[in-house]
């Protein structure tokens, strides 16, 4: 390497007053965030290291479908772009949730203006990039895989199209690389950088089920989950009128399954109703047609370094997928950083020490959540008890609407912070705890109050005849 390039697409002249900004990753997260720092007037460079899905014939890669919901399409609208995603979204207002008697029960998400969207990450992430090219301050680099860089200098090497090195330069790198991200290797080698990663014990599958006399095979406008304790299923309509159902299961049991014929009796006996749906031949099939995949919960903080990085999306913040909100807290992500673009005039240095004061504490809390959720489901969900909390849930907030919201709820449809959701779930969890011993001693002492009022109207009966009585289980 004989000089150090600049990324920007002008020359250095022309562009002596503009900020460069790399972003590293090309998913979802990144090209959101390439039309948020381009609308900002910065120069923009996305480099990702697959090709451009936009002219790809087969995208590989993880869940084909995802749950959009406030608080990605209130970044989404952010850059204009909430009506396009929108329009090619399913919408969810409920659960449907499956038991193994192939009995369906539907719970809805809330209100009538309250639901989700099924939306196809293909199709996102190239609109997204479609939207960042548009902006003439903005070029995307495909084939270009981030190898390194220089926490010193801010230096970047990629390797690019041709296998070639190459090093660039940029005033602000953003690490938008995802759950494994490079960028954040130059984190790990700093003091007083906090770093966790967790695998948890499960994988996940997806099959596809195809329509049936070319309609949905089951209702579209929900999320099905059959939940099964150690094992769970969920499955989100497409716009081709299939669904992708998503089997969660630990490591070890899928590794139990080795011939189409386990498959079959496997489902037999959790899955039953799916077997027509999915269809025996495609279901002996598509079940090895790729190993059951892993997912990683990763915490870390900062989220930035000096003046010169900052991550986002997955590369700050892997959470495992039981609250449907890895994509929704990326996006943001954006969002916030964003705001605090505004509050303090582009101000680098300070907007990044202040983005991570923030941001830190609510993905955090998400990432628990989902967590949390993860080690719940699996605990003690089947079907029965998956209904009975959302039905509780439901009601207490409909009788006491203000001071019960579900945590969903706060998590799903509103942009309450994530930890301040967590704080007020505690919260409520107290109140609603409370209520229930001020109800139980209530009615004791009333019961006792009625008992002492009317006592000279019992029957005289003694302690002693009492407990002869009850040991010989007769009646009085
Ligand atoms: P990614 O989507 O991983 O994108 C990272 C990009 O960086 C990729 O394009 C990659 O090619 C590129 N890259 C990687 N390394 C380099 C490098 N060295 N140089 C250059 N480029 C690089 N979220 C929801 O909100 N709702 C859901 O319903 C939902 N369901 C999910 C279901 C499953 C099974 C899983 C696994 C996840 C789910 N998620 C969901 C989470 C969601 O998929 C992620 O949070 C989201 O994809 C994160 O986006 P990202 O852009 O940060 O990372
Ligand atoms: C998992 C995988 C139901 C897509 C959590 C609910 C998910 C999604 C739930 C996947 C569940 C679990 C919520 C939404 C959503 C529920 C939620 C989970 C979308 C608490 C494509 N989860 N997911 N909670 O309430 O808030 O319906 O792969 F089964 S959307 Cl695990 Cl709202």
């Amino acid at each position: 390497m004989d000089s150090i390039e600049t990324v920007s697409p002008h020359t250095r002249e022309s562009s002596s007053k503009r900020k460069v900004i790399a972003i590293v990753g090309g998913g979802l997260v990144g090209s959101l965030n390439a039309c948020f720092f381009a609308k900002r007037g910065f120069d923009v460079a996305v480099f990702e290291s697959r090709e451009d899905i936009r002219l790809a014939k087969v995208v590989r890669g993880r869940s084909i479908n995802l749950a959009l919901s406030h608080r990605g399409r209130q970044a989404l609208k952010h850059v204009g772009m909430e009506d396009k995603i929108i329009s090619k979204g399913i919408p969810m207002h409920a659960r449907m949730i499956h038991n193994t008697n192939g009995k369906r029960s539907p719970i809805p998400y809330g209100k009538k203006g309250q639901y989700i969207l099924s939306v196809d990450r293909a199709n996102l992430n190239k609109e997204l990039l479609t939207a960042a090219d548009t902006f003439p301050n903005t070029t995307l680099n495909f084939n270009h895989k981030l190898h390194d860089w220089s926490p010193k200098t801010g230096a970047m090497t990629f390797i690019g199209p041709d296998g070639q090195m190459k090093e660039l330069q940029a005033d602000l790198i953003v690490g938008c690389d995802g759950a494994f991200s490079a960028v954040r290797k130059q984190f790990l080698r700093q003091s007083r950088f906090n770093y966790s990663q967790t695998y948890i014990p499960h994988g996940y599958m997806e099959l596809t089920m195809p329509p049936k006399d070319g309609d949905f095979a089951m209702e579209p406008n929900y999320l099905h989950i059959w939940p099964r304790n150690t094992f769970m299923m969920i499955a989100l309509p497409n716009l081709d009128r299939t669904f992708t159902c998503t089997l969660f299961m630990p490591f070890e049991d899928f590794e139990k399954i080795r011939s189409g014929d386990e498959v079959i009796r496997f489902f037999q006996k959790y899955f039953p109703d799916s077997i027509p749906l999915i269809g025996v031949e495609a279901l002996k099939q598509d079940f090895f047609r790729l190993p059951a995949q892993a997912m990683v919960s990763v915490k870390c903080s900062p989220y930035h370094l000096f003046d010169k990085c900052v991550l986002m999306g997955d590369a700050a913040h892997a959470v495992v997928p039981f609250y449907g909100q890895g994509m929704n807290a990326g996006f943001e992500d954006c969002l916030v950083l964003n705001e605090i673009m505004d509050q303090l005039n582009e101000n680098i240095a300070a907007v990044l020490q202040e983005y991570t004061r923030v941001r830190v504490p609510d993905d955090h809390a998400i990432a628990d959540l989902a967590m949390y959720n993860y080690v719940e489901m699996r605990a003690h969900v089947n079907s029965k008890y998956f209904l009975f909390r959302k039905y509780l849930d439901n009601i207490l907030h409909v009788i006491m609407p203000k001071t019960i919201v579900p945590l969903y709820t706060m998590v799903t449809f509103t942009r309450t912070r994530y930890h301040e959701a967590v704080n007020r779930w505690h919260w409520q969890d107290k109140v609603i705890t409370q209520s229930l011993w001020l109800c139980g001693v209530v009615s004791a002492a009333g019961g006792m109050y009625v008992l002492v009022r009317n006592s000279h109207k019992l029957p005289n009966i003694s302690a002693e005849h009492l407990w002869t009585r009850m040991l010989a289980l007769k009646p009085f």
